[in-house]
């Protein structure tokens, strides 16, 4: 799918102007990066600290965002299938990236385990936090379920998991996560869990779909400013762990929706000419009035890139199930 990878939307790679303070900690390196850059961006992996994750669970409540209650629904209808293609004679271990706080995933372990399916839960997760959140929500509502769950980033992980081969391993990544990675990343992401497959494996895979521009545009624009909240949060993380000054109240929140590319792209916009001190990085920077910084991607996809995903990471597709109006799909992948 050469149109999708080679569309121009994504832009010029941005220029790095300067890297004159030396970088403290992972946060630091990608602010000093992203606002000295031409265009300005920063990096959507940072919305998520307590405040992030916290306005991101708003985010999945929201009614515009269709995209957690479709990917339920279609678990919900198809879990009968869904279990069958996930069994094995010996049993299987049900990995899940970025596990969260399990709600959707929780219909299959609920189903899994009451057909008597033999299998273990690992969810895996960057937050220590949010794993034990998980285990002890499991542990009241399916205490017969077997956990072991995983700290780590989920290039640490991926790693691990090539330990896991002695049965059958599913790995999922639900909620389209993998659209806020630029294809290039989502490649050599997809490429790393390919890694980790046996010729058994399966790869189970959320990813939302291109629909009707309007309806994409308002799940990232919602009446009530939940996602506003969330995209300036990196603007309050900067003030309070890099010691900024940005003025909230002077950016705004555009995202905007290219039904060639699939891409949503998220935006804070100065409204003014204006300067922002960020102390600890020693560092000025100017905005001009209207001036933008990039936050986040997030990918819409339709057939041809999916296949092209699956194909340059070495996966084919062995199965899919969506909802009635095929907004959005989970797939199964396996290896070539
Ligand atoms: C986590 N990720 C899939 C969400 C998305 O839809 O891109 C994050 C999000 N950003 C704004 N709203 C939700």
């Amino acid at each position: 799918m050469k149109e999708w990878k080679n569309s121009g939307y994504y832009g010029k790679t941005p220029m790095n102007k300067t890297t004159k303070t030396p970088a403290k900690n992972p946060f630091a390196t990608d602010v000093l990066e992203g606002l000295t850059s031409t265009p300005k961006t920063l990096s959507s992996k940072f919305f998520y600290d307590k405040k992030g994750d916290e306005l991101f669970q708003d985010i999945m409540d929201l009614p515009e965002y269709y995209l957690t209650n479709l990917e339920f629904e279609i678990l919900d209808n198809h879990k009968k299938e869904i279990s069958e293609a996930f069994s094995a004679q010996e049993g299987f271990d049900l990995i899940e990236l970025g596990a969260g706080d399990g709600k959707k995933t929780k219909i299959l372990l609920r189903y899994l385990q009451q057909e008597q399916y033999s299998f273990t839960y690992v969810p895996v997760d960057i937050s220590n936090n949010v794993l034990q959140q998980l285990t002890s929500s499991l542990e009241k509502e399916l205490p017969e379920l077997e956990t072991a769950p995983q700290q780590g980033t989920y290039a640490e992980v991926l790693e691990r998991l090539e330990e896991y081969r002695s049965r059958k391993k599913v790995i999922m990544f639900l909620g389209s996560n993998l659209g806020n990675l630029l294809p290039e990343q989502a490649v050599n992401f997809l490429k790393k869990i390919t890694a980790a497959m046996g010729p058994e494996d399966l790869f189970f895979i959320g990813l939302d779909q291109k629909k009707h521009p309007k309806k994409i545009l308002d799940a990232y624009n919602d009446a009530s400013g939940v996602t506003e909240a969330f995209n300036k949060n990196l603007l309050t993380r900067i003030n309070r762990e890099l010691d900024g000054d940005f003025e909230e109240e002077s950016f705004i929140h555009w995202p905007v929706y290219n039904p060639e590319s699939g891409t949503t792209k998220s935006y804070l916009v100065s409204t003014k000419e204006q300067s922002v001190h960020i102390k600890s990085l020693n560092l000025e920077v100017k905005f001009e009035a209207w001036e933008s910084i990039h936050t986040e991607i997030s990918q819409k996809y339709d057939s041809a890139s999916v296949n092209w995903l699956a194909q340059q990471a070495g996966m084919k597709i062995t199965g899919s199930f969506t909802d009635k109006d095929r907004y959005f799909k989970n797939y199964i992948f396996r290896k070539k």
